[in-house]
């Protein structure tokens, strides 16, 4: 009996593709059992040799047809039984996206009471008492202490049927960058409007950060989005219906153009501080004129996410830093990746090994799937050779890299005019790089979407247009329409986002040359 628990252990890959690691465990387990009640002892012991013996047998089998990666075919283990979707807090600075996310973690048991009494004394002693939910994702001291989230904050909590991981971005607007950065990783995002008075018109009416964070977070590929009017316990909102209707009627329209579908877009009223609405839905006494879904039970009725997990594996990193061995932090865009697999990390192309999976619940996994934001261990490389944007592939199925690329850009909030020359900050996934446009190729109609006829001198604000861009070094990306996740960017300037763009087509060395030549 004491040999059943080893034995199960590597012995269900007897199985695979028959029974499922636990059915194959106590199928074993069983057998033992059953046949050690007729059964002498040494007959027991030949039982376990034998199983032994074809235990070692697969083993080596295993090791002669090991591949240099996992087959991208393979079949997912069961050890996953929920969805797992990456879900951004983006907003104005204050609209209380870390206050609603305290509050979430500690509604779905991810924090206990004690801890949010322990941060609401500390809170009090540093005069933010009303900060103290947000302390849960703000966790270093100069977050606490101004109160404002720097870092995009990290924690992941379940619904009945999904996992969630939670990225809570800042939202100040030096930190639009760190923004970015989460969003990329995003899948659902939430942007958290203030309704208390004023709050809602600093932030969407007079250049706040709300229409900057839906445009980034709709370029980044985020397709459902929910607005949680917050606040809405406030003395000056008191979960006033006009107010509600106002801030809803005035983001409607703003969303629709920023390219969310009315079918995709849900607004709710909720309150971060007190909790109402985030897991129980309102009563006819909190809120008569409201009688639909909770935000959790909106989140747990969203539609799963259609991962390619048959494709080659891609690991877009987004951070690396050095952890006894080099550890890089990045989303799975597709594939499957397993512990023991070698990889080519792009664009330099190193051959490097995954020796350690952690997912975003910081649970130690033999392998994790699309969709998912992991941190791996890689041997092979160092920690000072890898940078944000790279791309771990598979070695037979490496990604695009440019340097040269055509692509569609609409120009947002710009008072000048852009031309050949215009040099700007690219940030497309998690790459981040100066970019200059090289040329102007057409403008398209808006409405008609016709090319101009004439190649054009310049552009200016809400011009659709293609034009050629160039970076100083290789990054890795592919067009819009063969990979959405590495062919969408955005282009910064002077901490503003000037536009937004897909990449139509990619210049690889011999064009290249040609076009800085001509
Ligand atoms: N009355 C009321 N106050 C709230 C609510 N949610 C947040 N606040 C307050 O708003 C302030 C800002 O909250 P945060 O959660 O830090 O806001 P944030 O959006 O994370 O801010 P940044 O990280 O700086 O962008 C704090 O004083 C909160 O107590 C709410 O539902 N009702
Ligand atoms: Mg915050």
């Amino acid at each position: 009996m004491f040999m059943a628990k080893p034995l199960c252990l590597n012995i269900f890959a007897l199985f695979k593709g028959i029974s499922t690691p636990n059915t194959c465990c106590v199928h074993i387990k069983d057998n033992v059992k059953k046949k050690g009640r007729q059964l002498t002892q040494s007959q027991v012991k030949n039982i376990i040799d034998e199983l032994k013996n074809k235990e070692e047998q697969v083993e080596s089998l295993a090791e002669k047809t090991r591949k240099p990666a996992k087959s991208f075919s393979a079949p997912i283990e069961p050890d996953d039984k929920k969805d797992t979707i990456n879900i951004i807090f983006i907003g104005h600075v204050d609209a209380g996206k870390s206050t609603i996310g305290g509050q979430l973690l500690f509604l779905t048991g991810q924090v206990d009471k004690r801890t949010l009494e322990k941060y609401e004394r500390e809170a009090k002693e540093k005069n933010r008492e009303t900060w103290y939910l947000s302390w849960a994702l703000d966790t270093n001291i100069e977050e606490r202490n101004k109160g404002k989230t720097v870092e995009c904050g990290r924690a992941s909590f379940d619904t009945e049927s999904k996992h969630f991981v939670l990225l809570d971005a800042p939202g100040h607007k030096s930190f639009v960058p760190n923004m970015i950065g989460g969003a990329a990783q995003a899948d659902v995002a939430v942007l958290v409007i203030s309704a208390r008075k004023g709050e809602f018109e600093t932030g969407f009416e007079r250049g706040g950060q709300t229409r900057e964070h839906a445009m980034l977070a709709k370029t980044c590929g985020v397709r459902f989005l929910i607005v949680l009017i917050n606040k809405m316990d406030d003395l000056t909102v008191k979960w006033d219906k006009e107010r509600y209707n106002e801030i809803v009627s005035k983001l409607t329209p703003f969303l629709k153009k920023t390219g969310f579908k009315a079918s995709e877009t849900i607004y709710m009223p909720c309150s971060g501080f007190t909790g109402l609405n985030l897991k129980d839905r309102l009563t006819l006494e909190q809120c008569p004129w409201y009688q639909g879904p909770s935000f959790l039970e909106h989140l747990d009725q969203l539609p799963s996410f259609k991962w390619p997990y048959d494709d080659p594996i891609k690991v877009l990193v987004s951070e690396r830093y050095k952890d006894m061995g080099t550890i890089v932090i990045g989303k799975i865009e597709s594939g499957i990746i397993r512990k023991g697999d070698t990889c080519t990390l792009m664009p330099n192309k190193n051959s490097v090994k995954v020796i350690g999976i952690t997912g975003a619940d910081e649970i130690e996994k033999n392998m994790c799937k699309a969709g998912e934001n992991v941190k791996l261990k890689l041997s092979g490389v160092e920690e000072d050779e890898v940078v944000p944007g790279f791309v771990l592939c598979h070695p037979d199925h490496l990604c695009n890299t440019a340097r040269v690329f055509d692509a569609q850009i609409v120009v947002l909030e710009h008072k000048s005019i852009i031309c050949a020359g215009y040099k700007g900050v690219l940030h497309i996934h998690n790459a981040v790089e100066e970019v200059i446009l090289v040329g102007l190729i057409h403008t398209i109609d808006k409405k008609t979407g016709e090319k101009s006829a004439q190649r054009p001198r310049f552009i200016k604000q809400d011009t659709v247009a293609v034009a050629r861009f160039k970076t100083a070094n290789l990054i890795c990306m592919e067009t819009f329409a063969n990979f959405a996740p590495m062919g969408r960017f955005t282009l910064r300037d002077e901490g503003r986002t000037v536009a937004m763009g897909k990449v139509l087509s990619l210049h690889h060395k011999k064009e290249e040359t040609e076009s800085e030549n001509k």
